[in-house]
């Protein structure tokens, strides 16, 4: 029979089993689950969106059993994996367009994907059995959260900008704009800039041109010549905030030490830098890069090798400049690697481009153009390692007969033709090389199309060491 102390009796019963419940999946949620942030870093065509392509189809067929990341096999990762799978986007990010990429690469005529405009994420769950439970239900399995972001490679030379003023800025870059393969594609600037007093009253006209020939440089420097040390990368490619006049900027020449008049040209100039540079250390930087625990820094060392010895000074430069902020990360205000990360890892892109043999010297010539800079960020505790890969291996190893000798190279197919085509690509110094290298031999890098995929994705994305750099990357903490 109902009564009034029976109905408090059950009520009182609920309430407590819905207590148990939601301390039960609180204390669950706290024993048993931890996000890892990596953030996969690189300048423009590095291979950042191939990368993360491949690493989660690969992670997907790993789940699947189909031993697609050997060395998470060796190390019982995948005996343990109970269940992978990508989650939706967050609120903070669009997410990565992990289907349409693979789509590209596994298609009937395989292409690659496109260049990126604008940042996503994609975040995959890992439910491991744990190697110990002590007898414990609660402590079966970990449910782990990998986040994985994807950026224009553009935006990441705005890091070292963080740091500097207007005037600091202008006179790098100027000076920058002055020297080598760029000297062409900035006269038209410089020759108008020539024109310009700083300290004129701000006219809307003037400021237009010099900016618009200031973009039209960095374009032709970027599409032409390959170069990559160009800022501010939001030039390039639009930023992650809307577009406004305030963004029409140019670097201007100044003398040392001198302010600017109020009203003038530099004044507006510099004020708009200081926007620019406010913007896009909170919205991108702070706001995505400050969470990461991560970090592997991409770059593709045979296209600098192939562009010739200003390119491959720019991308030493902007390694360097690169490893400086992770190292030096904890004395600067504004520095987005400041906080947390616990592994840094160099690694030469696209490895496939040449033969096993070679490997090794990408390798060690990667760490030798980040040089000091590797050993700075040991010391500040952050474990570092270097590595070559492949994330999509295109190509097999081969040999070839090159000037009567029995060479080792590379055979592929070159996008866009039909027939396969052994490739010797030339001997990867051990070190940044010097002046007689680049009147040596013509090293070819050809683009290979993508090998024929399964469209599904179950067999996984051939490749070369990617499951070194994953498990280097998190492994631990699976
Ligand atoms: N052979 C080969 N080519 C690769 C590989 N990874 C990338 N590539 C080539 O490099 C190009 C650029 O790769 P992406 O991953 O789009 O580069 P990204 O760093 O995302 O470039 P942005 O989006 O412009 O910043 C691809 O279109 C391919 O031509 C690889 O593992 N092997
Ligand atoms: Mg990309």
């Amino acid at each position: 029979m109902d009564t009034p102390a029976n109905d408090f009796w059950s009520q009182f019963k609920d309430g407590w089993r819905e207590a148990r419940k939601q301390m039960g999946a609180a204390v669950y949620a706290a024993v048993n689950t931890e996000t890892v942030r990596l953030a996969v870093t690189g300048l423009s065509r590095a291979g950042k969106t191939v990368f993360i392509t491949s690493a989660v189809q690969n992670l997907l067929a790993m789940a699947d059993g189909k031993g697609s990341l050997p060395k998470f096999d060796d190390h019982g990762i995948s005996a343990r994996l109970k269940k992978l799978g990508l989650l939706a986007a967050t609120e903070d990010a669009p997410r990565f367009p992990f289907e349409t990429n693979f789509a590209a690469l596994a298609a009937a005529a395989p292409h690659w994907p496109p260049r990126t405009a604008s940042l996503a994420e994609v975040a995959i769950k890992f439910v491991v059995r744990r190697r110990h439970s002590w007898g414990m239900d609660l402590l079966k399995q970990r449910e782990i959260t990998a986040e994985i972001l994807d950026y224009p490679g553009e935006w990441l030379l705005d890091l070292p900008m963080l740091n500097q003023d207007f005037a600091a800025w202008s006179d790098e870059t100027l000076k920058r704009m002055d020297t080598g393969l760029r000297v062409e594609p900035a006269k038209p600037f410089f020759d108008y800039l020539r024109t310009i007093d700083p300290d004129a009253p701000a006219d809307g006209d003037v400021a237009r041109k010099l900016y618009d020939l200031y973009l039209a440089y960095l374009f032709d420097a970027r599409d032409r010549l390959g170069l990559r040390y160009l800022q501010p990368g939001g030039f390039l490619c639009a930023p992650p905030w809307p577009k406004t006049d305030a963004m029409i900027f140019a670097p201007l020449r100044l003398a040392p030490g001198r302010s600017f008049k109020p009203g003038s040209l530099g004044e507006m100039f510099r004020n708009r830098f200081d926007l620019y540079r406010t913007e896009m250390g909170t919205r991108f930087f702070d706001k995505h890069f400050r969470r990461f625990d991560r970090q592997i820094v991409l770059v593709d060392v045979l296209g600098a090798l192939h562009g010739g010895p200003d390119v491959f000074e720019d991308t030493r430069l902007a390694v360097s400049r690169l490893a400086e902020c992770f190292a030096y990360g904890g004395a600067t205000l504004t520095n987005p690697f400041a906080r947390g990360i616990t592994k840094v890892m160099f690694a030469a892109t696209k490895a496939d481009h040449v033969p096993e043999r070679q490997r090794d010297a990408l390798q060690i010539l990667l760490g030798r153009m980040a040089g000091g800079d590797i050993d700075s960020i040991r010391e500040a505790r952050v474990a570092v390692r270097t590595g070559a890969l492949a994330s999509v291996r295109c190509t097999i190893d081969d040999m070839a007969q090159v000037d009567g000798r029995n060479v080792a190279v590379v055979r592929g197919l070159p996008m866009g033709r039909d027939k396969q085509v052994r490739f010797y690509p030339g001997e990867v110094p051990l070190k940044p090389p010097g002046p007689d290298f680049w009147t040596g031999a013509f090293f070819e890098l050809p683009v290979f199309q993508p090998p024929k995929l399964d469209a599904s994705g179950e067999s996984g994305v051939p490749h070369l060491a990617l499951d070194d750099a994953l498990f280097y990357l998190i492994g631990d903490r699976l």
